[in-house]
């Protein structure tokens, strides 16, 4: 295991791959079929341009990026993880203080399989919600993110991939097919978890995923970075530094927007969403509303409030909490609790829990935290002009399918509601047609003029890696 990457094999990775012929001719085979699936769902029409995208050369904290322009069937996709730490040991669960696992634990096979395909399935199913995006894009800026996005989920599919090939054997090798087979939003072969098979019709869609979902992939990479098997560790470990640009661009993406929009009413005096409109920008109510969609699909991502799936999980010390090892606690849970919502006899009631049971919820609380700090930068922008407006979180029952509050319908501010009246109201809440079809007449051509940006939407403070916003950072030829 080396910090830097060798680049020299087919496969660029850092994990000696050339000394074990039998699974680099395994991963070999996937590789042809991996640029297959690619060049299907990938992002469309792309093939031949130069996109000015960062790649790994190392796995080290400092300066593990270059920069340069690639086509992306070209990009290196590879195999890289954190360097290992000497004499890790298992920091949670039944196994605590036993050393970390280098191969996989016979009786925790299943659920750690469980856990790796289902990270690995979520990867390609974004890019395949993102593939007609850049037909619209609203900068060449944007586009470049928006590719090193793409390329990056590509490369986190292959993290997956190689744990699979590598540590589960005929299972593994089929299940890493399956993942280049399911399809996001497909009817018969479906992504596993919800919000991977949600269409991302647009941009501020697309902006509003990064910042919640990308953020889902943020906590439960932490998870598993916690994990007493030690390679899901290290990857998902690198996994995290990757991650982070992502969630940038859906952040400064919305906030960019609202920014934009905040600009456009204060200086001509409006606060009507019509006039908004009519001005061609996205008026405010429906940033919230399209909050309120992502917001609610990615809550239903952590998995049900109380789940035997999560104590398994955690006492078998596969997946930690976020952040474990800075935990104070016995790190085992066996004799605390966690408090849950749930709907009783129509009314919202919190009682306690077995803590091991209800680590879904407490790491969708962490999120939640981190979520709205982010939402309160955004809302500066609006302050920032002298208007009234706020963007807000909808309540965690809001629009929920899956846990405690599936089944039922609560309002943005948290009330049980009928049937008759949650349909009187849901489209003040949730993006409608109408919404849709309004946001995407905005975005009907792209913009790639070095140094131009679209009305509906602000220029970024500053460019990737130093260079001018008025950078060539995709080149058509
Ligand atoms: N939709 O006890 P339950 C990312 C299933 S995002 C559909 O409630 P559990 C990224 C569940 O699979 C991060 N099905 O939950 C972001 C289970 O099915 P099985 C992805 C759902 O198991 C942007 C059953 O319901 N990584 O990286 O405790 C771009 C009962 O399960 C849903 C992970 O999620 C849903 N929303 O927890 C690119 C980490 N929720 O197994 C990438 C790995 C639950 O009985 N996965 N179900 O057939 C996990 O840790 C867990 O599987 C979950 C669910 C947290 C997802």
């Amino acid at each position: 295991m080396t910090s830097t990457v060798n680049y020299g094999d087919r496969i660029p990775n850092n994990v000696d791959l050339g000394r074990d012929r039998v699974l680099q001719r395994a991963l070999e085979h996937w590789q042809p079929q991996y640029m297959g699936w690619w060049y299907d769902m990938g992002p469309a029409e792309s093939r031949s341009y130069d996109v000015y995208l960062r790649t790994a050369i190392s796995v080290e904290p400092e300066g593990w990026a270059v920069f340069d322009y690639v086509k992306m069937p070209d990009y290196r996709w590879g195999i890289f993880l954190a360097p290992p730490e000497a004499g890790r040991q298992i920091n949670f669960g039944v196994n605590k203080g036993r050393a970390a696992w280098a191969d996989v634990p016979g009786e925790y096979r299943s659920p750690l399989r469980r856990l790796i395909v289902t990270q690995g399935d979520t990867e390609p199913a974004s890019v395949e919600q993102q593939r007609m995006l850049g037909a619209s894009c609203p900068s060449l800026y944007d586009l470049r993110n928006i590719y090193q996005v793409n390329v990056e989920e590509g490369r986190h599919l292959w993290a997956m991939v190689y744990l699979l090939h590598r540590y589960f054997g005929r299972d593994g090798r089929e299940e890493a097919e399956a993942l280049l087979e399911r399809r996001s939003g497909d009817a018969d072969n479906p992504r596993i978890l919800g919000a991977f098979n949600e269409p991302t019709p647009d941009w501020l869609a697309f902006y509003m995923f990064t910042f919640f979902t990308d953020r889902d992939g943020k906590f439960q990479l932490a998870s598993l970075a916690e994990s007493g098997f030690d390679p899901l560790a290290r990857t998902c470990r690198f996994m995290l530094t990757e991650e982070a640009h992502h969630m940038f661009v859906g952040e400064t993406g919305v906030g960019r927007i609202v920014q934009r929009t905040a600009d456009v009413m204060a200086a001509n005096k409006i606060e009507n969403p019509d006039q908004v409109r009519d001005l061609g920008v996205i008026d405010l109510p429906t940033i919230q509303r399209y909050l309120n969609f992502h917001y609610s699909v990615t809550l239903d991502l952590f998995g049900s409030d109380v789940s035997s799936n999560a104590a398994t999980f955690f006492a078998g010390g596969l997946k930690g909490r976020y952040h474990e090892t800075m935990l104070e606690d016995d790190h085992v849970l066996t004799e605390t609790t966690y408090a849950v919502s749930e709907v009783t006899n129509g009314q919202l009631v919190e009682r306690q829990a077995p803590a091991l049971s209800t680590l879904n919820e407490r790491l969708r609380d962490d999120y939640i935290g981190e979520v709205q700090a982010g939402v309160d930068r955004w809302n500066r922008h609006i302050e920032h002009v002298g208007l009234p407006f706020r963007l807000v979180l909808p309540h965690k029952g809001f629009h929920r399918a899956i846990g405690n509050f599936a089944g039922h319908h609560i309002s943005p501010d948290g009330r049980v509601l009928t049937e008759d009246e949650w349909n009187a109201r849901r489209r003040a809440w949730l993006p409608s047609e109408k919404d849709y079809a309004f946001v995407q007449s905005l975005m009907s051509g792209r913009v790639v003029e070095p140094g131009k940006f679209v009305n509906w939407i602000a220029p970024p403070r500053t460019g990737i890696n130093r260079k001018p916003l008025d950078f060539e950072y995709v080149r058509f030829s």
